[in-house]
């Protein structure tokens, strides 16, 4: 099949530096060529890693408590543009990133391309693998990292008149509250909690993983989002345990393996649904080895290549 590639090397979302090195160090390791080689995909747009340089204003200072919010919202406008003409095509889509922040993006542009599609009559579904829940309003943040905000943006929880902050999101990019499903939660914060609970969106925490299994966990989610509809998986690596993803901005322990990370990109494959994949938050700068990076790319690209239809047998 045919696969758009968009490589964001943008870190704008969240304060650490070396997260826009990822696309880099994915590609270097080789995965590209394993997706074309091994599984057979027609790449398109995997000459360029993006760097949004003309977009980011030297004086970016905080709107509502967001930290880059000028350079974040213009980033991630582009980057819906760029998703949405990969999808308009007929291709699944690929984005590694970067930090979360870049979903806003993603999600947005797919959100689109399948309104179009289906004229309407389907809606994409979200598969939000993260310890994290990023689902923070502007002010129910406590860092002002936008990177903990793309859900609240998305589903139209937070929203702001001005296109330079994020106005430009419109109905036809924003997901339904009911279509999205978080696994491998562990570190939501107290005002996170509240919005979850308050609005009734799904989500499997760790806690349910080690109660039901993973492979429960994957049945429940899947039926909760039906069958026949379309699905963009956006994978945080920091889903994973440190023990196997190091290299990333805000490791929390007592994550995901990394088998039980490739299974939730294996079934999601399944499903034959899948229109788009996020791979976000590897930083190879950050790990406590040396080792530290070189495993947190060799399982970044093992999610990903377990999500486009690696099998084992
Ligand atoms: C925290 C951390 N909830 C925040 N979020 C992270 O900054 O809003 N998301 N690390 O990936
Ligand atoms: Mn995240
Ligand atoms: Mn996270
Ligand atoms: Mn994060």
């Amino acid at each position: 099949g045919d696969l758009g590639v968009v490589a964001v090397g943008f870190s704008g979302g969240q304060g650490k530096a070396g997260v826009d090195a990822g696309p880099e160090a994915l590609i270097e390791s080789g995965l590209l060529d394993q997706l074309r080689d091994d599984l057979g995909y027609n790449l398109h747009g995997h000459d360029a890693v993006h760097q949004y340089a003309d977009l980011v204003p030297r004086h970016d200072p905080p709107h509502r408590g967001m930290k880059n919010p000028r350079a974040v919202s213009a980033v991630t406008r582009r980057i819906a543009e760029q998703v949405y003409s990969h999808a308009r095509e007929g291709r699944l889509v690929l984005t590694l990133g970067g930090d979360h922040s870049i979903a806003i993006g993603t999600i947005a542009g797919t959100a689109k391309a399948v309104r179009e599609r289906f004229a309407g009559r389907k809606e994409v579904a979200v598969i939000w693998v993260d310890a994290h829940a990023d689902i923070n309003t502007p002010e129910t943040s406590g860092s002002g990292n936008i990177h903990g905000m793309p859900v609240s943006f998305l589903t139209g929880l937070a929203r702001d008149s001005d296109d330079g902050f994020f106005g430009w999101i419109a109905d036809e990019h924003r997901i339904s509250i009911h279509k999205i499903v978080y696994i491998g939660l562990r570190d939501v914060d107290a005002g996170e909690k509240r919005i979850l609970r308050e609005n009734g969106i799904k989500a499997f925490s760790m806690f349910d993983i080690d109660r039901y299994g993973i492979g429960r966990v994957m049945d429940l989610a899947l039926a909760h989002i039906g069958a026949d509809t379309p699905i963009h998986l956006s994978f945080d690596v920091d889903a994973l345990d440190p023990m196997w993803a190091p290299s990333t901005g805000t490791p929390v322990r007592g994550g995901l393996t990394l088998r039980e990370g490739d299974f939730i990109c294996e079934m999601v494959h399944q499903t034959g649904s899948l229109v788009a994949v996020d791979l976000v938050e590897v930083n190879p700068r950050l790990g406590p080895a040396v080792d530290a990076a070189h495993d947190t790319v060799r399982a970044g690209c093992s999610l990903v290549r377990c999500a486009l239809g690696e099998t084992l047998l």
